[in-house]
């Protein structure tokens, strides 16, 4: 038998006997797997639907290891919880708040290593970066170079932070090697660990990300995704709010203002969604979906998963109406 291979883009087993499986390539000799080799060539995604069982013994066995860890995790949807992914490794970590161009240039980057900082966890270093604008690679490449504990250097998070992308504008910096791992805006794109020897001294391994189940991206359609992926600083909009008004974000949230002064409404949302102020009374508009009741103190974010957040100054109550399935919270704003 000859020895088995892997897709260079996915990290998936090829194979050329089920076109149905994944894998799949018409001959052997191919690095990319089909779905890769449509992906990166015309653009044409395709979802596979993955259990996170699988991705998870993954993480349990970088957890085995000594081996230095870096946690991705994307600015824009930072995590209510570090610790669904934390809680399987022991290892050294660092963590990398990615996409840092989708954010506000305005934004005070010493704020957000502040709110890190503040959850108290046991990081051995935080670093703002973007993979996309190549921002602070360089940065992040001498942090892992002190802090690394052997010659492999993990790269975990949830999906869709960014991961592969990181690893490609690595390989672009630092190597003459020509891989280049599939990204895309779908989740489950990476589907295996991939193995990337820099130099002599530094081998990357990226892993497929865990599926967030809280985040919108999981219950909306493929051309709704690539919109909830900011390409682009995002423009954050104010909004002056008093008790009787709503606020309706697309076909997708809408909150209603119960109780409190007037206050301060302001969006942090990719560019291609709307907000309309309405009066509340009589409005039917989205009271179908499920109603959160919150009270906000001073100064707090409403975070939607996988969409962005509201930063309200002023305590109050709102109800937020949603689909059920996405997770909402709130927290100490965080800029
Ligand atoms: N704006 C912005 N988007 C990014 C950045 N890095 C990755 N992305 C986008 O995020 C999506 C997921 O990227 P990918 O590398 O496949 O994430 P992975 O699942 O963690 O490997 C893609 O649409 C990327 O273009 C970044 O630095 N800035
Ligand atoms: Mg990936």
């Amino acid at each position: 038998m000859s020895k088995k291979k892997y897709c260079m883009g996915c990290g998936i087993l090829l194979q050329n006997e089920n076109i149905t499986q994944e894998g799949y390539v018409t001959n052997l000799e191919s690095n990319l797997c089909q779905r890769c080799f449509r992906m990166k060539n015309y653009g044409d995604y395709q979802v596979v639907a993955k259990s996170n069982e699988e991705f998870i013994q993954i993480l349990k066995s970088v957890g085995k290891t000594k081996d230095l860890v870096l946690h991705i995790v994307d600015l824009f949807n930072i995590d209510r919880d570090l610790s669904a992914i934390r809680k399987y490794l022991s290892n050294k970590m660092i963590l990398v708040l990615n996409k840092r161009d989708a954010l506000p240039k305005s934004v005070r980057e010493d704020k957000i290593i502040e709110y890190i900082h503040s959850l108290g966890l046991p990081y051995e270093d935080v670093v703002i970066i973007s993979a996309n604008k190549n921002y602070q690679i360089d940065l992040l490449m001498k942090k892992i170079k002190k802090l690394k504990t052997s010659n492999r250097i993990y790269v975990v998070g949830h999906t869709n932070t960014g991961k592969s992308s990181l690893i490609n504008q690595i390989i672009k910096n630092y190597s003459d090697l020509n891989q280049e791992l599939t990204i895309s805006p779908l989740p489950c794109t990476t589907l295996n660990t991939i193995e990337i020897p820099l130099d002599q001294k530094i081998t990357l391994i990226d892993t497929p990300g865990l599926v967030d189940r809280g985040n919108i991206a999981n219950y909306v359609d493929h051309s709704f995704i690539k919109k909830l992926v900011p390409k682009k600083e995002i423009k954050p909009k104010t909004y002056q709010i008093r008790k009787g008004q709503c606020l309706v974000v697309d076909k997708i949230l809408r909150i209603d203002y119960i109780e409190g002064e007037r206050n301060s409404f302001t969006f942090y949302l990719p560019n291609g969604f709307k907000v309309k102020k309405m009066n509340a009374i009589k409005q039917k508009i989205l009271k179908d979906l499920s109603k959160t009741s919150y009270e906000l103190k001073y100064r707090e974010d409403l975070v939607v998963n996988g969409l962005g957040w509201i930063k309200i100054v002023e305590k109050c109550k709102i109800d937020l109406y949603i689909d059920k399935n996405i997770e909402t919270f709130t927290r100490r704003s965080l800029i």
